[in-house]
């Protein structure tokens, strides 16, 4: 299986976070993925190869314009409002409920105004890293177009919290939804996606609600116990044209193989169902009993498992990476769950 991954996804960081109301180091690092590869190179997992240039359009398919040409220009803009604030640009104020929608001139207002949470900084770098990170997901997309059965997608910084025009999560551009939107613009009629992480991906399900194009399924916390907290709830079943192709799969803090299999299982049965040309998932690890912001207790050998579960629906499937953050175990349970797809498909 090919990877698809660029260095230039290391010039960005977050630097602190809150963690149960304290102010800690991020949890969002570049070790994140350097260790992923490491561990594709030693286990011989196949070629790493570094993607082409892409042009914005493909972005602003999903995201809003303004969104995409805001995040551009973001930290030009905070340097010449606060020339000693060398560190990152983040908001404080959001636009939440009652008041009201609109992007102010200020660029603290205008951060507020693209920001779901407190959780996606930017720094210098921050762009290249981001623009990097959806290559690497479209480069996959084109593989997979052009008669390629599998790819991995290494993407960093994530995805799935980013809506049409909110950064959060970690997350600034969808990664994942830019390359469905790719597939179907590029003769796919049907897209599934399949998201792991054990967040929901709030952003991927607002941006897909109200179409049946794209078949959104997720296993993940339950979010009246974990973030997003907003959305993710198995109610939503989408809306409109979408109603019926979202299907949201919330487990309890401190799950276990034994109750997320049957979980993931029920989504790959919807998603067999469905009968998509393509199948994306939003590869997170941090259901990892080790993870340290988060509360599922699978094991290393369960994404050997997943992986072949995967792997058993017979599609062209391109994984792109997500969340996990046990950064010591991250590059054995990626490459697990990379080797279970693998070794079924052989
Ligand atoms: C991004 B992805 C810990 C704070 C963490 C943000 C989580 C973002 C997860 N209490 N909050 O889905 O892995
Ligand atoms: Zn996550």
């Amino acid at each position: 299986m090919i990877t698809l991954y660029s260095e230039q996804q290391a010039l960005h960081c977050n630097i602190q976070e809150v963690l149960s109301g304290e102010l800690v180091p991020s949890f969002e690092v570049a070790g994140r993925t350097e260790i992923v590869l490491k561990h594709i190179m030693a286990r011989g997992l196949g070629p790493v190869i570094k993607p082409d240039h892409f042009m914005i359009e493909s972005a602003a398919r999903v995201h809003t314009r303004e969104y995409v040409d805001f995040l551009q220009v973001a930290w030009q803009q905070w340097q010449e409002t606060f020339p000693e604030s060398t560190t990152q640009a983040m908001p404080y104020c959001l636009p939440v409920r009652r008041f009201r929608s609109i992007c102010p001139d200020h660029i603290e207002g205008k951060l507020g105004y693209y920001s779901s949470d407190l959780t996606a900084a930017i720094v210098e770098g921050s762009w290249q890293a981001i623009w990097a990170s959806v290559e690497c997901a479209l480069a996959g997309q084109q593989l997979i177009q052009n008669g390629e059965r599998s790819v991995f997608s290494l993407c960093r910084p994530p995805g799935h919290h980013a809506s049409q025009d909110q950064m959060g999560g970690y997350c600034y551009l969808n990664n994942a939804a830019i390359a469905a939107q790719a597939y179907l613009d590029n003769g796919c009629q049907r897209v599934a996606i399949l998201d792991v992480d054990y967040h929901h991906g709030n952003g991927t399900q607002s941006i897909f609600y109200d179409r049946a194009d794209v078949l959104f399924t997720s296993v993940h916390a339950d979010p009246s116990w974990d973030y997003p907290y907003f959305l993710g709830y198995s109610e939503e079943t989408g809306e409109g044209d979408g109603k019926g192709f979202n299907l949201n799969l919330p487990l309890a803090l401190n799950s276990h193989w034994s109750d997320y299999e049957p979980a993931l299982q029920k989504a790959l049965d919807k998603i067999a169902a469905y009968q998509p040309d393509i199948l994306l998932i939003s590869l997170g690890l941090d259901s990892y009993e080790e993870d340290p912001i988060s509360f599922f207790k699978l094991k290393s050998d369960n994404y050997t498992t997943m992986g072949r579960l995967i792997a058993e629906l017979g599609l062209p499937t391109q994984f792109i990476f997500e969340g996990g953050y046990a950064v010591d175990a991250l590059g054995t349970n990626t490459a697990n769950v990379l080797e279970g797809f693998q070794q079924y498909r052989a």
